[in-house]
């Protein structure tokens, strides 16, 4: 299913002359805001493929309707939420859910939405009905070598995959640990990790990344192999250039202060990617900003300063992908929230006055550093997110274009109303 454009740009008439005068009056303060607006035309997030479908959690799931039932629907599943939001030009793939068949033609699907393949990801935390060894008890930490040997094997074909497609970075997240105190050595299950990680780091191209992904606790409630960001900096460090460490929002123990990991590896030259969600209790796979929307502009202030400090290109030198999917929203109302609920939060971290802050922290000003984020914090920038969409042929509205389209009406008559996406 095709959006055209000529329909978005009718139902943009309506609210046109609101936007407007909303644009203005937020603008008209804004002395660099050409310069914002071409940053928000150019940050992109990647939608992962196994967001598409309803989401369950392990008592249940409940079907939406018309989800996409093989990986070119996938496909023109993000070509939609592109279409309206021109913020989402990019898929990350998860083997062996998509594999696609003809990478080629695949790859051409994309581009006609205009879609590039963000990262690819590997899967060795479930068995697949035609597979020799178990992981049960852990993959590349596994005690037996046969299981080690499969789990490499795997993420070398998913770099096969990634190739085809023309994506450029590999991400690694190990379900691998321990439930029970003394099921596992630590330090042999680490070497372990280490030594498969670094064969399939030796497979990746020159001008790849390997993505090493954190997480706290779950599957394993004793201990994860690659547990924190600690851990995985460590991987990432004796790995070598192409390796680098992965911030999932939803990844930590609570409370855990993210803004000032990711400050601290982006210092280190080894934050290479974030996956966006929000989160109460664990990694709960909300929407993006639905719970901690202030924790969000902070970690994105810390990674505008980070990445302006060390010269990177905001849109391109960070892997920026969405990693959620729950069980109650229509997934791509959900999907277009989440990109919005970014877009904002990057916006107020662009609007921040770097120089006056550092001032105000030299003159140990507390009151003043906090007076100057919350002025960014509390503007209003959705006028500035939805000027950026509307230059691009967006939608100034997502989520009710979306719906006055009966976009989920249409997909569930061509695709019918039990269909099921593949993912967990
Ligand atoms: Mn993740």
């Amino acid at each position: 299913m095709l959006l055209e454009k000529y329909k978005i740009q009718e139902l943009n008439d309506a609210s046109l002359k609101t936007h407007r005068q909303h644009y203005e009056f937020v603008a008209g303060s804004i002395s660099n805001r050409d310069e914002i607006i071409q940053k928000l035309i150019d940050f992109q997030v990647a939608i992962p493929s196994w967001a598409l479908g309803a989401g369950g959690t392990r008592f249940g799931r409940f079907s939406i309707g018309g989800e996409p039932r093989n990986l070119e629907e996938k496909i023109e599943d993000v070509g939609l939420l592109h279409a309206l939001n021109q913020s989402s030009g990019a898929i990350s793939l998860h083997i062996p859910w998509d594999i696609p068949e003809n990478a080629n033609s695949v790859k051409a699907l994309a581009a006609q939405h205009g879609l590039k393949f963000d990262a690819v990801n590997s899967n060795t935390f479930q068995d697949q009905p035609d597979q020799a060894q178990s992981y049960k008890f852990g993959s590349l930490q596994h005690v037996d070598k046969l299981v080690r040997k499969q789990a490499v094997e795997h993420n070398i074909e998913v770099i096969k995959h990634g190739i085809a497609l023309g994506s450029e970075s590999l991400t690694v997240w190990l379900s691998d640990g321990s439930s029970f105190p003394g099921q596992l050595n630590f330090r042999k299950s680490f070497q372990y990790v280490l030594e498969g990680l670094k064969e399939i780091y030796a497979a990746m191209p020159d001008n790849w990344k390997m993505f090493v992904e954190y997480k706290a606790f779950e599957p394993n409630f004793y201990s994860m192999s690659v547990g924190d960001w600690g851990q995985s900096y460590l991987y990432a460090s004796k790995l070598g250039p192409k390796a680098y460490t992965l911030v999932d929002l939803g990844h930590h123990l609570p409370n855990a202060n993210i803004e000032q990991i990711v400050s601290l590896l982006l210092m280190e030259g080894k934050l290479g990617g974030f996956h966006f969600n929000d989160s109460k209790y664990g990694d709960d796979d909300l929407t993006v900003g639905s719970i901690n929307p202030y924790q969000l502009f902070l970690i994105f202030n810390e990674l505008v300063e980070g990445m302006d400090a060390r010269g990177m290109n905001h849109a391109t030198d960070l892997g920026w992908m969405i990693d959620a999917s729950h069980n109650i929203k229509d997934p791509l109302e959900d999907l277009l929230q989440s990109v919005e609920a970014i877009m904002i939060a990057y916006a107020q971290a662009l609007l921040v006055d770097a120089k006056e802050l550092e001032t105000a922290r030299q003159s140990n000003d507390v009151v003043k550093a906090q007076e100057i984020l919350q002025q960014a914090y509390r503007t209003d920038v959705r006028p500035l997110v939805a000027e950026a969409r509307l230059k691009e042929g967006g939608a100034l509205k997502p989520v009710e274009v979306y719906r006055q389209l009966k976009t989920r009406e249409n997909l569930i008559k061509e695709r019918g109303l039990k269909t099921v996406a593949t993912g967990l």
